[in-house]
């Protein structure tokens, strides 16, 4: 008993210390429960609207619960040996009626002002192309004279220390933190869509089309998401790593990029191998 106690004890420690060091990098860990934080406007407001809805569902479901715990104990067949006739009640019928449509405004209204928050951004302040191909991206700045780029995901033997498994990606897109950016995506082959959790983002990218998203990230640091429709044999292992740096640290990378060495400055510090260093990093 007292083994097991503990046992648990350790597993709620251990989800405490993931969900620590998960402010680092925005990604899923072991045992969370409910969504990644949130680091855009979008999510925040996600966050807020599934809170309230978590209210409503809960309240509906204890309210529901009540009334078949009552009916069966006030109307069971033993204290009711003859039953009663009643078929219509005017002001029940009308409560039932009204009151679920009361609900469904509630939340119709706080639903379709997030959804029009989301699809378009205001003033963008700078654009970024994401292509999906079978199975990886393909990233274009065309404010940043067209820088164009691929995303593959690292193989478990390229994961350094401070890299997420099946997450990390070669390339990672730099942007620039408090900058609301204007994501378009599409896709050069079959569907697919780009989504990053913590930025609230899912968008699909659909050949001959180019759709839109955005988000303005409010904090620096690394956010992965993945592709997430399904895209043929390796939909599962075509990652996106998102790193947001400072305004100055995304000039430089926009300088040193334009020089053809895409390696972001956190992968940098990290001395990961960027695809044209890889053959000179042996050790
Ligand atoms: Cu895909």
């Amino acid at each position: 008993m007292r083994a097991k106690r503990s046992g648990a004890f350790g597993a709620v420690l251990l989800s405490v210390f993931c969900w620590a060091s998960a402010a680092m990098a925005q990604a899923p860990v072991d045992w969370q429960l409910g969504l990644q934080r949130a680091a855009t406007p979008v999510k925040q407001q996600m966050e807020s609207f599934h809170d309230l809805l978590m209210v409503i569902i809960t309240a509906i479901t204890i309210f529901v619960l009540g009334l078949l715990v009552y009916v069966a104990i006030r109307f069971r067949a033993s204290a009711n040996p003859v039953p009663s006739k009643t078929t219509h009640n005017t002001t029940i019928e009308v409560l039932w009626t009204v009151v679920p449509v009361i609900i469904l405004v509630v939340i119709a209204v706080p639903s379709f002002r997030l959804l029009y928050f989301m699809e378009k951004a205001e003033n963008p302040e700078m654009t970024i192309k994401a292509t999906g191909y079978q199975w990886y991206w393909g990233y274009e700045y065309p404010d940043h004279g067209g820088l164009t780029f691929t995303a593959n995901m690292l193989r478990d033997n390229e994961i350094k220390p401070g890299m997420k498994r099946v997450l990390e990606t070669d390339n990672r897109v730099v942007v620039p933190v408090n900058t609301t950016v204007r994501v378009y995506t599409t896709a050069a082959d079959v569907l697919h869509a780009w989504a990053v959790p913590s930025f609230g983002v899912k968008k699909d990218a659909v050949p001959g089309r180019l759709n839109e998203t955005w988000f303005r990230a409010e904090r620096e640091g690394v956010y992965y998401g993945q592709c997430s429709e399904i895209c043929g044999t390796n939909h599962g292992f075509m990652p996106i790593a998102v790193e947001v740096v400072s305004k100055a640290a995304f000039d430089a990378w926009v300088k040193k990029a334009q020089g053809g060495d895409y390696t972001s400055p956190a992968m940098a510090a990290m001395n990961a191998p960027s695809p044209n260093q890889t053959a000179q990093v042996s050790n």
